[in-house]
């Protein structure tokens, strides 16, 4: 058994949820903050079988897409703030980021 851990961005997450019921899968759902975004995003705990692997990746591939999004950066914490001129850029955000971690022992009561 596996455990995936998979980030996707707030937009997606309704949508991905749908499609992993559709598809007889069961999800827990968090609400994550990115650590550099520092906006919300939604983090999936999903139990599986090994052989579902490739499966699951696919549902959450079809679901979560790439995204570019612009990002003003905070002001640096020392030196000369009043010169600082904060120039927005762009970063490519989701999909998703998947974790795969191996499963020692589930009990579900
Ligand atoms: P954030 O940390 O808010 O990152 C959002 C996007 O900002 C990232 O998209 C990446 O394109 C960019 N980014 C992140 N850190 C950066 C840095 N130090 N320098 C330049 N650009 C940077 P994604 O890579 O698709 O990540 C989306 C979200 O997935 C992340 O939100 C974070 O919540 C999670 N994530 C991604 N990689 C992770 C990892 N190795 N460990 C834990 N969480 C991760």
């Amino acid at each position: 058994m596996k455990l995936l851990i998979a980030v996707v961005q707030d937009k997606d997450s309704n949508r991905l949820s749908n499609s992993l019921i559709a598809e007889g899968f069961r999800a827990t759902k968090l609400a994550s903050t990115g650590g550099f975004l520092r906006s919300g995003n939604t983090t999936f705990l999903i139990g599986i079988e090994d052989n579902q692997i490739q499966h699951i990746l696919d549902v959450i591939r079809a679901n979560c897409k790439v995204r570019d999004q612009l990002v003003t950066p905070v002001s640096p914490v020392s030196g000369a703030a009043d010169s600082y001129i904060p120039f927005p850029v762009e970063v490519q955000v989701g999909g998703a980021a998947v974790f795969v971690l191996p499963v020692e022992r589930f009990e579900h009561f």
